[in-house]
């Protein structure tokens, strides 16, 4: 019986202390939303995203991103928030600034602060070849070549370890492909992208075609330029070598030799 009663005061004691710890620190209990610590916050120096529907006024950056979400259920990845005017604007998956996409927000140097999703992250059997790369919230898993190889050949070397030459098809891809080759290759790099079949006609590496919009996007301004005028440059790469500081894609000649990177086949789904 003894034993039971100071059983029972010590646990109001330890009940007792531990209101009295929430109170005094005021540490978040179960009310609070989740999906919060899934955003984090940067600036448009670091990262960007696409205005996905009209900006409105909310309280708070956490008040605007709840109103996000219950407005735009799934395609609300990221906010825009600016703490002058309250303002609140609804944006995509985020991405690293890239230099053609002029309608990105917040303008770089601007005091709007984004709050972006960590999207989901791969499979990645990272014992091997392979590992994680996360920009701006996006995460690939890349094998990142360390000899070259023409584009057939780079193709059939993904191929051999399952997986597939790395393609830019969304925006936030497309950074990771620029960042992660920049960074890390720092030469000339294929990306999964050609218009072999079908002159003028790009497709990514999964056989999904390449947008107009897309293309503005992604390639240098005034490429693809077919420069040997024999319709031979069919295979897309970034220059970081012979262009340094120079964004955007090049049309190349496919059987020139060059870096590349491959992404398993499961780290994409079946798409
Ligand atoms: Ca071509
Ligand atoms: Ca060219």
């Amino acid at each position: 019986m003894w034993c039971s009663e100071l059983h029972v005061a010590r646990r109001g004691v330890i009940m007792a202390l531990l209101l009295w710890l929430v109170f005094i620190f005021n540490i978040p209990t179960a009310c609070c939303d989740i999906r919060q610590a899934y955003m984090k916050q940067t600036t448009g120096q670091e990262c960007q995203t696409l205005q996905i529907g009209e900006s409105w006024s909310s309280g708070s950056a956490l008040e605007c991103y709840r109103e996000c979400a219950v407005r735009f259920p799934d395609s609300c990845q990221s906010i825009v928030y600016t703490t002058d005017n309250q303002s609140c604007t609804p944006g995509s998956a985020a991405f690293r600034p890239l230099e053609n996409v002029d309608t990105s927000i917040p303008v770089t140097g601007s005091n709007g602060m984004i709050f972006y999703k960590q999207q989901p992250i791969p499979p990645c059997n990272t014992n091997g070849s392979f590992s994680l790369y996360n920009v701006c919230g996006t995460t690939a898993c890349l094998y990142l070549s360390s000899s070259v190889a023409d584009y057939h050949e780079a193709v059939s070397i993904c191929s051999g370890m399952n997986s597939r030459m790395f393609f830019g098809n969304t925006l936030a891809r497309f950074s990771v492909f620029w960042e992660i080759s920049l960074k890390y290759l720092k030469d000339q790099t294929w990306i999964g992208l050609n218009d072999l079949d079908d002159e003028d006609t790009y497709v990514w590496e999964n056989g999904e075609p390449l947008s107009d919009q897309m293309a503005q996007w992604v390639f240098r301004p005034g490429y693809p330029n077919d420069y040997t005028g024999r319709n031979d440059e069919d295979c897309a790469e970034a220059r970081h070598r012979s262009w340094p500081g120079i964004y955007g894609l090049n049309d190349a000649i496919c059987w020139y030799k060059k870096l590349y990177m491959c992404e398993p086949f499961d780290a994409y789904g079946a798409k």
